[in-house]
């Protein structure tokens, strides 16, 4: 049976400034292609100070809150759609717990992550956020619908 692209789940993945500054790009993106999700939109960019307070407006009385949102703007981060079903929630399960003195080991943070305020990714926690910050982070010309011939033996 075949899936369509049009109807497939979508989520926001963001490998923040110390995943990129590490040279864990490869290794991220190697992840979620091996499972069999379908990367939609990628760009590498350095959002500014004001980007990331609207990123993580949910944190806001956060004491954390500042010194997260300065991170997130402190140097390149690669901006990803990711494609596919169960996505948003499996894509959580690839990353791992937040703080990555919990995440077990398998997972992008429990197995290249230390510690909470570097834990190397981010992705959306259900339907609503990914659509939310998908339209945060992309155009919609920016998301790419294609129809990959691997998908046949995914599905
Ligand atoms: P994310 O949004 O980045 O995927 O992370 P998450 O859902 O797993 O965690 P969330 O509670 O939404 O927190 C967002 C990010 O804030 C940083 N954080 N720092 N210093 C601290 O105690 C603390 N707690 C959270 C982390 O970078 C976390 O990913």
């Amino acid at each position: 049976q075949e899936a369509h692209a049009a109807e497939m789940e979508r989520t926001f993945i963001a490998i923040k400034p110390d995943g990129v500054q590490r040279g864990l790009i490869s290794e991220i993106v190697n992840r979620f292609e091996r499972k069999g999700y379908k990367l939609v939109a990628i760009k590498l960019i350095v959002p500014s100070k004001g980007f990331a307070e609207k990123h993580y407006h949910d944190l806001k009385e956060r004491p954390f809150f500042n010194g997260l949102c300065d991170f997130l703007s402190s140097g390149p981060v690669l901006a990803m759609v990711w494609e596919g079903e169960g996505v948003i929630k499996y894509g959580r399960k690839l990353i791992g717990a937040t703080d990555p003195q919990k995440s077990e080991p398998g997972t992008i943070r429990g197995d290249l992550g230390v510690v909470v305020g570097r834990n190397i990714i981010h992705g959306s926690d259900g339907p609503e956020t990914a659509k939310d910050e998908i339209a945060l982070w992309f155009e919609p010309k920016e998301l790419v619908s294609y129809t990959s011939n691997a998908e046949k033996w995914v599905y």
